[in-house]
């Protein structure tokens, strides 16, 4: 038949899109409907403590008036609608299905000491064992500990992650898809169902957690009264896709062979492989790697990578002091800056929360004896370079943990933009670079629902990657493999090691 007309919600942590894809007969063109900032909001609670939360409403606000863009620029009618966003967070229903109190960041400070109270609770290995997802302060699993005893939360009836709440608002549906459950650290990876356990763990009231869907299932037709209201199609559906979009992003991959690896770079930057198996030795657990569920019955073995945040929120800091860098300029300045000044480890737990991201920058590279960063150019080298190592770093030990090998390195989002990056790390990693898809996250969103649309030649990944290889530009980077070159990458690296060794 003719192509099918399909629209992605993708949410990210610095910005949202709508994008309407056209899909079918060896075609896959996309066309922006809408892209909006997303700006947690800051408010200080009854005790004077500075609280961070996600503006839920308002991206529910700009997702509708997307949608009603998308629908009037197809011509033909939309066959439905998916919504992806970052993982882990959350918002709680009532009894009534109202939302209880506004959804926090992960980044806020409340779950800053928790995760050792729970590992005396529950012990890692146990965690891990049934989970298989990495020991971080944001999971939802720590988040849901840190309200114990809240109001809030024993009022809950319903715990919704947000592209799931989102799916609410418009459908009534209530379910939790699994890629994006799967990172709440309460799933059990090897049954694709929440795990009871984890649950009281958690400490949540019984039943808060709602059924379970893969992706790629009718989650219900969008609301007689919203769609009116906002100039939507009357009975549009509703589908779910790989809601995580870390993994849309990774079935948008262009693979061409079995032997890569990816790292789907925005905010954060997601690094290591896909595999059938998790992988939940001793080894990976110390290693701190993580089993996130993906699309057709996949595991994204990855650890996070704090990502171009550092660059993002060290922005915002010259920002408010009345500087506003170009990011383009910022760029080809550090491209000439003098190479491997100074390097840190980007996982540093310190850089975790916003705040003054240039002075914790500066603090690292005292402590470790490297000079400090004195210009906004300098400080980017800095942290593009420390970018590129703990690529190349985290590659290395998902190959070694996971028994595998890769010949390429596909770097996808809007980080294969910056092409210092993508030289930096095929220099790192010593393999080439395919820089692209830039909206990886909504072309796996719009793969996903064009196949449960009946499109059948997008049977599984490999047809959906090589629709994405013949019709997306992509650009390949060699590595620099002069001896010179990969030499000071060792003794780059060996840095990095010392310092994160002494502190
Ligand atoms: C990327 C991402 C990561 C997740 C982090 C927090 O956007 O979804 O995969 O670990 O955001 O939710």
């Amino acid at each position: 038949g003719g192509a099918v007309h399909c629209a992605a919600v993708d949410l990210g942590a610095s910005s949202g899109r709508v994008l309407l894809g056209r899909i079918g007969g060896g075609e896959l063109s996309v066309t922006e409907a809408a892209r909006f900032p997303n700006d947690p909001v800051r408010t200080v609670d009854g005790s004077g403590v500075s609280r961070l939360h996600w503006d839920v409403l308002g991206l529910y606000q700009r997702t509708l008036g997307g949608l009603a863009a998308a629908a009037q620029l197809g011509g033909t009618p939309l066959s439905s609608v998916g919504i992806d966003s970052w993982a882990v967070d959350y918002g709680l229903l009532d009894a009534e299905g109202a939302l209880l109190g506004t959804p926090f960041h992960y980044r806020d400070a409340r779950t800053e000491d928790i995760l050792p109270e729970l590992l005396d609770d529950v012990p890692a290995e146990r965690i891990y064992d049934i989970t298989g997802i990495q020991f971080m302060p944001i999971n939802t699993l720590v988040q849901l500990r840190s309200r114990t005893g809240r109001a809030q939360l024993d009022h809950a009836r319903t715990l919704l992650l947000i592209p799931d709440l989102l799916g609410y608002w418009l459908t009534g549906e209530r379910v939790a898809e699994v890629t994006n459950a799967s990172t709440t650290q309460l799933f059990d990876v090897r049954a694709r169902r929440w795990s009871p356990e984890l649950a009281d763990a958690a400490r949540i009231p019984p039943g808060l957690l709602p059924p379970v869907r893969e992706p790629g299932l009718p989650l219900g037709a969008v609301h007689d009264e919203v769609a009116s209201h906002h100039g939507l199609p009357a009975g549009l559906p509703v589908v779910t896709v790989g809601s995580h979009d870390t993994a849309s992003a990774v079935v948008a991959v262009p693979a061409t062979t079995e032997r890569f690896g990816y790292v789907s770079c925005g905010t954060w930057s997601l690094v290591g492989l896909e595999l059938d198996h998790p992988v939940l030795t001793d080894d990976s657990r110390r290693a701190n790697f993580t089993n996130e569920l993906g699309v057709d019955g996949t595991v994204r073995y990855l650890r996070n990578v704090m990502g171009l945040w550092l660059l993002q929120e060290s922005m915002r800091a010259w920002r408010i002091a009345g500087q506003d860098h170009d990011i383009e300029r910022l760029l080809a300045d550090a491209s000439r800056e003098q190479p491997f000044r100074s390097v840190l480890d980007p996982d540093d737990p310190v850089f975790l929360a916003p705040g003054d991201m240039p002075a914790r920058i500066a603090d690292a590279c005292r402590r470790a004896g490297q000079p400090v960063p004195e210009t906004p150019a300098a400080l980017t080298r800095c942290v593009l370079e420390s970018l590129a190592l703990a690529y190349a770093r985290t590659l290395r030990t998902a190959c070694e943990l996971a028994d595998r090998q890769v010949d390429v390195l596909h770097l996808v989002g809007g980080g294969c933009r910056n092409e210092l990056l993508c030289q930096l790390t095929a220099d790192a990693c010593g393999i080439p670079v395919v820089a692209g898809p830039v909206e990886a996250t909504a072309l796996g969103n719009l793969l996903v629902q064009a196949r449960a649309a009946g499109r059948s030649e997008l049977a599984g990944l490999p047809e959906m990657r090589a629709l994405i290889t013949s019709t997306q530009p992509l650009r390949r980077y060699e590595p620099d493999r002069s001896a010179a070159t990969t030499s000071a990458w060792a003794e780059a690296a060996r840095r990095v090691r010392a310092a994160s060794s002494a502190s």
